[in-house]
């Protein structure tokens, strides 16, 4: 093993991770595969709580994803307060309602229609947590200066996908929720300048009765290339 060493005057600390047997990594492979098939965006919410441990403990797991040069320029916000909920919903419906109305394209809004979406979303208010991700475009230095962040959409990106992962993998259900436009989080919220809405997690049980739609995921051969 790699002994720590200083690297431009930085720490460097040995990696360790147990190498798995080719039979482990191909059976850990397929059935981690098989489970996160199983993941489906779900609209229909239960109102059963959810402990703010659970979720604390989500926020750790997306806290984990990568960043460009380590900034993890992400601050995730929390919500189960009832009035707030109410709020965003509101704000929420009001955009959608303008977007199903005028701003989509009809081409959008067929391409829509297997999922049966439209501009009332209840599950804003039902779930008990609603989890709104901001992206920091930016930090202030001591002197108040702006110090851009890097490849800050694919950072804060792989955290969600980390976050909807880990999610589903408590048992919980999610969907990707983008009204657009989003300024009325960060001022519902009364986030700082450097915070964009990026996306909103509402977190919760399925409801007893919740449907999805009964769509497909493209084949391994529409969606990769090898080259040998
Ligand atoms: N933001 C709207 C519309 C919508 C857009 C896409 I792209 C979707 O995949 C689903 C919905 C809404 O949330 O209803």
């Amino acid at each position: 093993m790699a002994s720590a060493k200083i690297i431009n005057g930085y720490q460097h600390i040995p990696y360790e991770q147990q190498i798995l047997s080719e039979k482990e990594s191909f059976s850990r492979s397929r059935e981690f595969y098989e489970f996160l098939d199983k993941r489906r965006s779900v609209r229909h919410f239960s109102d059963k709580e959810v402990s703010e441990e659970i979720i604390k403990n989500l926020l750790l797991s997306a806290g984990t994803a990568p960043s460009g040069a380590h900034k993890q320029p992400w601050k995730f916000c929390a919500i189960s307060n009832q009035q707030l909920k109410s709020d965003i919903r509101r704000a929420a419906e009001e955009e959608e309602k303008r977007n199903y109305e005028s701003r989509m394209s009809d081409r959008w809004l067929k391409d829509l229609e297997p999922l049966g979406t439209d501009s009332e979303k209840a599950f804003l208010e039902i779930a008990p947590w609603l989890i709104v991700v901001f992206k920091e475009s930016y930090e202030l230095n001591e002197k108040e200066e702006k110090q851009t962040n890097y490849y800050v959409n694919e950072s804060v990106g792989i955290a969600c996908g980390m976050l909807i992962t880990a999610i589903h993998q408590a048992g919980l259900v999610t969907l990707t929720h983008t009204p657009s436009p989003m300024n009325f989080l960060a001022r519902i919220l009364g986030r700082p300048e450097n915070e964009r809405a990026f996306l909103l997690l509402p977190v919760g049980y399925p409801a007893e009765d919740a449907l999805v739609p009964d769509i497909y995921r493209k084949k391994l051969d529409d969606i990769a290339d090898f080259y040998k």
